[in-house]
């Protein structure tokens, strides 16, 4: 499908507000892309269809999961809102015709991370925080400077503030959103 005719499906599958967000993040990561030399028409459909899962009900998250063996752990059960990302990695690929497994995997990893991610990872999880409609999260503006010169320590910070968000909420904390602190906190210069 060609970048316009995503625009206009996905209109008609998210909020108003979610929408917006998306257009902010399709435009934040092909800014990150020329940033960091990559490719950003890709990082755009990538960024275009991150959430491209959220709307949908919970039990359709989980029937789309289970439907393609794609493995739900006891901490999505219990946040299914966790889901929306593996599900819209199966969304993506039926339903917009995504074939590149690379915008696949960024969309499947791109609300817990994952240690080691490859730029496009990296690039999508940090426009997904950044984009310029995000107003909620803390040190936003040091973390939307970093994001342009240091894509390593500029997801350090972005787990750093993450982890310590939902240390103070109910639910629990899965265990890739660990494990990728873990990884990207020598990164971190912010907080060491
Ligand atoms: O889908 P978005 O709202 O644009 O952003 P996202 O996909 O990064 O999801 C953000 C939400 O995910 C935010 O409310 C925090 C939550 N989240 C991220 N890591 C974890 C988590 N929630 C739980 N319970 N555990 C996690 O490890
Ligand atoms: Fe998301
Ligand atoms: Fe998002």
């Amino acid at each position: 499908m060609e970048i316009n005719e995503i625009r206009k499906k996905l209109k008609k599958e998210l909020d108003k507000a979610r929408y917006e967000h998306t257009m902010g993040v399709m435009y934040t990561a092909g800014s990150l892309a020329m940033a960091h030399g990559y490719d950003y028409q890709k990082a755009m459909v990538a960024g275009l269809l991150h959430d491209c899962g959220k709307c949908l009900p919970t039990s359709e998250k989980i029937s789309l999961c289970e439907k393609h063996h794609i493995l739900i752990t006891p901490v999505e059960r219990e946040n299914p809102g966790l889901l929306h990302a593996k599900a819209g990695m199966v969304l993506a690929e039926e339903n917009y015709g995504v074939t590149d497994p690379e915008i696949l995997h960024a969309i499947k990893v791109h609300t817990t991370g994952e240690p080691n991610m490859n730029m496009l990872d990296k690039i999508i999880y940090v426009a997904d925080y950044i984009e310029p409609l995000r107003c909620e999260a803390p040190r936003l503006d040091v973390i939307r400077q970093i994001a342009f010169s240091d894509l390593n320590q500029c997801v350090a910070e972005i787990l750093y503030d993450t982890l310590h968000y939902l240390s103070g909420r109910k639910g629990s904390i899965d265990p890739s959103t660990q494990l990728t602190y873990e990884f990207y906190r020598p990164y971190g210069k912010e907080h060491s």
